[in-house]
């Protein structure tokens, strides 16, 4: 039988709310596995304490298989959180839809344009939105900016829908949406901010200047570590629920979500579901995407190239740990005190929760998209790392994994495509030569900012380990760093 409204559940895995009872409030854009971990489980937790009408329609961008998994279960997925002492599931019922824009945007449009939408949420990945960091506008040579600044009435991009639907609201005489960005860009909601506004000027210039005055775009810092679902997810679906579930995700237990509260049309208690409100999110965001993220990357790139599928693998092997260890503790020195928070506390946690070994997270996942991940993760912090004399080695390491991955080089990994929206150019790098020749390239795609490859010191470390990752296994470079970090503690 199929997970739907119909499905007689236990009491205990059913929402503590009648889902039909509520009206969609928000309009979200990406409905992947985290938005359905994380968005939709905090709003669950919502409704199910404050109510109010705050479901979520989803959007999918590009795929119509969410939708198709969906919509004949009338939206409603098993969310299983897992860690060491077993698994807990519930089925969530805060999607009121699913819908794919991709072919006709027509749909998302009037939901987005709906007097009843209040915010539009997005987890698209960084590489969806066609933002210039370094302008801190849009990017018109993205392919989905350069489609939806030529054709703006049927756009694809998610610049393009929210600018659309933005200017339908104006036209109907309605306020604007908030808009609220969930994926791990860092001051997430400027920088989109800046983009949306940049986009609207190019087509409608009188809606720019709405957008600047009268939208709000909320900075968040998310979290919570959420792999690809399998097979293996919705087995366990079934056998916790009873019920048969094609749109089931696994978890942790853990969620953190921080958000700036701005919201002029209202929100959702998210409170309910862990979500912390404050007056400016910098600081936690910052610290979650340089320890955080940047321990995922750099132990996904070592990792994969050590031959280690799972993160959990990772962490089971002590050379590595420890490198993860080290980059923890350099990454928490390049941080502002956050009053209320204990960093050699919250590295411990992340060591933890890396090593779940119910969570079966792929390193390969992690190594995607380098090119959009890196800046925020790893090269952000070497201007604090040099201003306090904290050690570059690691943040060295990171950068000539993420290069060695790049390098398409497999001494004891499987052979792989390399993923990234830059892909082409990294792989045109790696032409017969030199590690310098290759930092030397990459320096010159403008993906770190340029003081990041001019500090003589980090890119002399970068290169030699470079040119030590090109020419022997990982394993080998591993365990030899991993004596260098004991040496050096
Ligand atoms: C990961 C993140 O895939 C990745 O790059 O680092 O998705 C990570 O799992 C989340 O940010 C955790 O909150």
């Amino acid at each position: 039988m199929r997970l739907s409204s119909a499905t007689d559940l236990p009491a205990e895995l059913r929402p503590g709310y009648d889902p039909q009872a509520h009206g969609t409030g928000i309009v979200h854009l990406g409905l992947g596995a985290f938005a359905r971990a994380h968005l939709a489980a905090a709003t669950d937790a919502a409704l199910a304490q404050a109510g109010g009408d705050w479901r979520i329609l989803g959007v999918s961008l590009r795929s119509s298989a969410p939708a198709e998994e969906l919509t004949p279960q009338d939206g409603l997925y098993t969310l299983i959180e897992r860690d060491g002492t077993g698994a807990k599931a519930r089925v969530i019922g805060a999607l009121s839809g699913a819908i794919c824009s991709a072919g006709d945007p027509g749909p998302a449009l009037a939901a987005m344009a709906d007097a009843g939408c209040r915010i539009v949420t997005l987890t698209v990945t960084e590489k969806a939105y066609g933002l210039n960091r370094a302008t801190r506008g849009c990017d018109p040579d993205h392919p989905a900016v350069a489609a939806d600044l030529a054709a703006p009435d049927r756009p694809q991009g998610v610049l393009g829908l929210i600018v659309r639907a933005l200017e339908m609201r104006r036209a109907g005489g309605l306020a604007p949406f908030t808009v609220l960005c969930c994926d791990n860009l860092p001051e997430n909601g400027p920088l989109l901010r800046g983009a949306v506004i940049d986009f609207a000027r190019r087509i409608y210039p009188g809606l720019a200047d709405w957008i600047a005055a009268e939208t709000s775009f909320p900075a968040t810092m998310v979290d919570r570590i959420t792999p690809a679902p399998t097979d293996a997810t919705r087995a366990e679906a079934a056998r916790l629920t009873g019920a048969e579930d094609l749109a089931a995700v696994e978890t942790e237990p853990f969620l953190q979500w921080v958000i700036e509260d701005s919201f002029p049309l209202g929100r959702p208690a998210w409170e309910a579901g862990g979500a912390l409100f404050v007056p400016e999110v910098t600081p936690y965001e910052e610290m979650k995407l340089r320890m955080l993220n940047g321990s995922h990357s750099l132990l996904a790139y070592a990792g994969f190239h050590a031959g280690h599928r799972y993160v959990r693998d990772v962490m089971a092997d002590p050379a590595l740990a420890a490198l993860v260890r080290r980059h923890l503790s350099a990454a928490a020195a390049t941080l502002a005190e956050l009053p209320g928070i204990d960093l050699g506390a919250y590295s411990d946690a992340l060591a933890a929760r890396f090593g779940n070994p119910a969570i079966a997270h792929e390193t390969f996942q992690i190594a995607m998209d380098g090119s959009e991940k890196m800046p925020q993760r790893i090269f952000a912090a070497l201007p604090e790392a040099r201003s306090r004399g904290v050690a570059t080695r690691s943040f060295a390491f990171a950068t000539a994994a993420w290069l060695r991955h790049a390098s398409g080089a497999t001494h004891d990994c499987p052979p792989y495509e390399l993923r990234d929206p830059r892909a082409a150019e990294l792989t045109a790098a790696f032409r017969g030569r030199d590690a310098a020749e290759i930092v030397a390239a990459v320096a010159s795609m403008g993906i770190a900012p340029p003081g990041v490859f001019a500090d003589e010191g980090f890119r002399e470390e970068t290169q030699a380990l470079l040119a030590d990752m090109l020419a022997r296994s990982m394993t080998d470079v591993i365990a030899d760093e991993a004596r260098v970090a004991a040496a050096c503690a």
